[in-house]
């Protein structure tokens, strides 16, 4: 087998199933090289220059944004492809009405199918990475077989890629074996398998994003939920952020909303001036693992080191330490460019765009100049605010979990479950509208329990069961909120600022934690009433301010009614749990 020639010392001894597998892949898929990763800074540079010179990357004005490239994707792959993803499980009802379902043999028969002899002419990267500290109990390790060097780059800023993670392999034996090929970007021959009985994955015909890079949505939520589910913990589409006080409490909290819809933005949250004394650190911007700990509380950890994030709409008033982040050791997908080199979105109010996401001179007539779901990718030693407490081992202590949704109505600005029981039910009955993080129609309110819908490697009814099964081993459980930052009025418009200004939204819920805020029971939950808000310095009208929390019965009967009809799906492998928390909330409605 070739091995890389720039390899300075010997990989770690590897061992057998790692080989065996490596060597069976190749045998399939006939690569002219194969290229072990380590996972050095120089490994790194060398592929980046390397496509640089065939032109896959652009440079971007390295004067203004030093060390940032461009990669433009295929034009029929700049998102998630729901429809092509399968969780192949032995019996469909395990895989549930959430995943489109295929027999595993049969999957394995057509993926093979697909990958034979698909790397010819081509080099096979082996990735091995790990979700987590390096040190964590709670980390994951797995090996991304991929024929593209943009993945690698990607998987090396957003994973521990590389040598440590071959060597705790070598030590620990498992590991999730993951199958990429970008094959000919057909849209017809695309599909993202996952075999939870197998740790396996197998992806062909995309290289975006969650289709591609299969440590991200792939290995740390569809596998690894199953896995927790097995194991007693919970593998969640949720930022976790640490937040101080004024009056020097530390609180970490986790949040769990559907894509796009703001995780990274509240991961980086900065304090508005009107209410000094709060710091706010990153400990992760999309997915968590969460263990129950041995003093009764919930302990997460954030699997990734980088972020993906959504490019348009980033700008220094929205969220300054994300744009500053940005601007250096970044990697762009899909945006626009300035006459002078310059990567641009929409949302900049700086910089004019000439040329569009897809490389042609920019005309309106086309749509917008950066794809709506254009994303950088950038190590998350580069966010100003990255908590040291993200490489903690052990994680950091959940005093809250919220939940939301995108909602232009219906959901109030925030509430609070009144039990565990009952976030749960919060948590099963998010809905939001859609966005372009998934290949389909944008803004369609579905059902996104969890904000897992796209992600949960198991049938969702398991799923709630797994979540209250959690709640009666925690003795000091985090409380459960509900937010939308998104509620609009009868023009369109916002009514909430967001940003930093949520900020004021997650206060109230830390007095509550705490037992020192107000607030009034709604058949929904606990509101605050708007004395129970910090709104110094608020710019927010009284009466946007009431709209905002307001909880209209007649909308809230429909919306049970459709958690009701979206439940039946699931028959009578709904916890009883779930439905009784249902019962009681429509009852209160009535
Ligand atoms: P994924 O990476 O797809 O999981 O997305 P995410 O949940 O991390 O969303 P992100 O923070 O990147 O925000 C997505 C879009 O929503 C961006 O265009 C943001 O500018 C916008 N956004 C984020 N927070 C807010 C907010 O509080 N209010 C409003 N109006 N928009 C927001
Ligand atoms: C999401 O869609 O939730 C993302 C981007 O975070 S992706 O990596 O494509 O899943
Ligand atoms: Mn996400």
């Amino acid at each position: 087998m070739a091995t890389a020639p720039h390899l300075l010392t010997p990989l770690p001894k590897l061992s057998r199933e790692v080989a065996d597998w490596v060597e069976s892949v190749r045998q399939l898929t006939q690569p002219d090289a194969v290229h072990w990763c380590e996972g050095s800074e120089e490994e790194i540079r060398q592929l980046t220059e390397q496509l640089v010179q065939s032109g896959e990357l652009m440079k971007l004005n390295q004067e203004q944004f030093p060390g940032c490239h461009l990669y433009r994707s295929h034009p029929s792959d700049v998102a998630r492809v729901e429809h092509l993803t399968y969780v192949c499980t032995r019996s469909k009802d395990d895989a549930g009405p959430n995943n489109n379902w295929m027999d595993p043999a049969e999957a394995h028969a057509k993926m093979d199918g697909l990958f034979r002899g698909c790397m010819r002419g081509r080099t096979l990267y082996v990735v091995p990475y790990c979700m987590g500290p390096l040190d964590s109990p709670y980390a994951r390790c797995g090996i991304e077989i991929t024929d593209s060097a943009y993945v690698v780059i990607n998987m090396a800023l957003m994973t521990r890629m590389g040598r440590a993670a071959l060597e705790r392999i070598a030590r620990e034996g498992t590991f999730v074996r993951g199958l990429h090929s970008i094959g000919e970007l057909d849209p017809e021959r695309r599909f993202i398998m996952h075999f939870p009985e197998e740790l396996t994955i197998k992806s062909y015909g995309s290289g975006y994003g969650g289709n591609a890079l299969l440590g991200k949505k792939c290995h740390a939520l569809r596998i690894a939920s199953w896995q927790a589910r097995d194991e007693g913990w919970l593998a969640e589409h949720m930022l976790l952020v640490e937040l101080k006080s004024p009056r020097g409490e530390t609180h970490y909290v986790a949040a769990a909303f559907p894509s796009a819809c703001g995780k990274t933005n509240l991961a980086m949250l900065i304090p508005p001036a009107s209410m000094p004394g709060w710091e706010v650190s990153t400990i992760g911007d999309d997915i968590a693992w969460i263990h129950p700990g041995p003093d009764g509380r919930l302990w997460a950890i954030n699997p990734e080191a980088g972020y993906f994030g959504v490019v348009p709409g980033t700008n220094p008033e929205t969220n300054r330490n994300a744009y500053e982040m940005i601007r250096r050791d970044t990697l762009f997908t899909n945006v626009a460019l300035t006459e002078d080199g310059q990567p641009w979105w929409e949302g900049l109010s700086t910089g004019k765009p000439v040329i569009d996401w897809q490389g042609r001179p920019y005309d309106p007539a086309n749509g917008p100049a950066a794809h709506p779901n254009s994303r950088f990718t950038v190590s998350a030693r580069r966010n100003p605010r990255y908590s040291p407490r993200a490489e903690d081992p052990r994680g950091v202590p959940l005093s809250a979990i919220i939940f939301g949704g995108r909602r232009r109505s219906v959901a109030p600005l925030v509430y609070e479950a009144r039990d565990w029981n009952h976030g749960v039910l919060v948590g099963a009955s998010v809905a939001s509208e859609t966005t372009a993080a998934a290949v389909g129609q944008v803004g369609v309110v579905r059902r996104d329990p969890m904000a897992m819908q796209p992600f949960c490697g198991y049938n969702f009814a398991d799923y709630w069961r797994h979540w209250i099964a959690m709640g009666s081993r925690l003795t000091n459980p985090p409380r459960i909120f509900h937010v939308n930052w998104f509620r609009r009025d009868a023009q369109g418009n916002f009514l909430w600022p967001g940003f930093g200004e949520n900020l004021r939204v997650i206060a109230w819920m830390l007095e509550r934690c705490t037992g020192k805020a107000g607030a009034v029971e709604s058949p929904i939950g606990y509101l605050p009433r708007v004395e129970d808000l910090d709104t110094q310095g608020l710019n927010v009208s009284g009466d946007a301010l009431r709209e905002l929390l307001t909880v209209d019965p007649a909308l809230w009967r429909k919306e049970a009614s459709d958690m009701r009809a979206y439940l039946a799906q699931f028959g009578n492998r709904v916890p009883k749990e779930l439905v009784a928390e249902l019962e009681k909330m429509e009852q209160r409605l009535a």
